[in-house]
């Protein structure tokens, strides 16, 4: 980096706080219009930049980072997930990649339980016929869902956002099943009273609920196949606060559409901002868009942390939030 007021390049806009503070800290192009750049404009944005300051909306790709110039050092990106980032390109070019972890766990979580109970509670479906004008009344009988407590909930990918889930889970009365690619430590899974599955086909197959909470990575990308969805229980639900890759969108609207899963929440979808079509055709889902981390709180939290990371990295020290090099290669 050439001075320690480096260019950061923003690509949406961020709150005002945050906004405010990067003026006063870097030399920094802001996005106020929030009009997500086209490829060309992320080239230039990557020829030009020390510092680029992307979202999950930013296809950061090998094309893109190929054309990337020396100055270039450090991708700072606003979110956690950074699967939209081609972290072998970026490697190959030496450039530091940070997130911003932590900050929006609890908000994730909160966020996974309303979908669950929405699901399973009939919520949208309710408060869809309230504003049609057509409810006629109480009946014993109408808008019936499903109690939660007593339920099985399968976490897919333990780690903090899916720990944050069960402890919310377990007040709800369900019990804790997860599926990780290690366990997790044991004084964790004592106080979640947690059960461990090593096999994902054995835990999605006994489960009345499942909730994916592990990041898209090469590893996780459509981890729910239709031959894994095809083990899903017909009476169980299934919730996605993390990222539409991981569930293979397709084959879950078909199981949906033939009532071989029992209804889903979903705040993210394959193809963003898409939907399948056929998604919205069905009652038994409840559709959100990309919300779970959005409370003013997360985001502002969020940006501290990008403007920490940038400031730390050009003051010549390792950002606390680096995940390459080093987290993921
Ligand atoms: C963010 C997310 O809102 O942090 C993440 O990975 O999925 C979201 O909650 C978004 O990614 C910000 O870039």
């Amino acid at each position: 980096m050439s001075s320690n007021k480096p260019l950061a390049i923003v690509t949406r806009k961020l709150p005002d706080v945050i906004e405010t503070r990067m003026m006063e800290l870097f030399d920094v192009r802001l996005n106020v219009e929030d009009m997500p750049l086209s490829s060309e404009q992320l080239v230039e944005a990557v020829k030009t930049a020390d510092v680029l300051v992307p979202t999950v909306t930013d296809r950061i790709d090998a094309r893109i980072l190929s054309q990337s110039n020396a100055n270039l050092r450090l991708i700072a990106n606003f979110g956690n997930g950074v699967d939209h980032i081609d972290l072998a390109s970026a490697r190959e070019r030496g450039i530091t990649v940070t997130n911003t972890p932590g900050v929006l766990t609890e908000d994730t979580a909160d966020m996974t339980m309303a979908l669950i109970l929405a699901v399973a509670r009939r919520l949208a479906e309710g408060e869809r016929l309230m504003r049609s004008g057509d409810w006629k009344g109480w009946s014993p009988t109408s808008m019936l869902g499903h109690r939660i407590g007593g339920k099985r909930l399968g976490i897919i990918g333990m780690g903090q956002i899916g720990q944050a889930v069960a402890r919310r889970a377990r007040g709800f009365g369900l019990s804790i099943h997860y599926h990780n690619r290690n366990k997790v430590h044991p004084e964790i899974e004592a106080e979640l009273e947690a059960t461990y599955w090593e096999s994902l086909d054995q835990m999605v197959a006994r489960m009345d609920v499942i909730s994916v909470n592990c990041p898209h990575t090469p590893a996780t990308y459509h981890l729910l196949s239709p031959r894994r969805l095809d083990l899903v229980q017909p009476h169980a639900y299934l919730v996605n606060t993390s990222r539409g890759e991981v569930i293979d969108e397709n084959a879950l609207t078909r199981l949906l559409r033939a009532g071989r899963v029992a209804g889903a929440g979903l705040d993210v979808f394959e193809h963003e901002p898409a939907v399948n079509p056929k998604l919205m055709e069905l009652d038994n889902v409840v559709l959100l868009p990309h919300m779970a981390s959005a409370t003013l709180e997360s985001r502002i939290e969020m940006g501290e942390k990008v403007i920490i990371n940038i400031k730390t990295f050009a003051d010549g020290h390792v950002p606390p939030d680096r995940v390459l090099p080093g987290q993921y290669m």
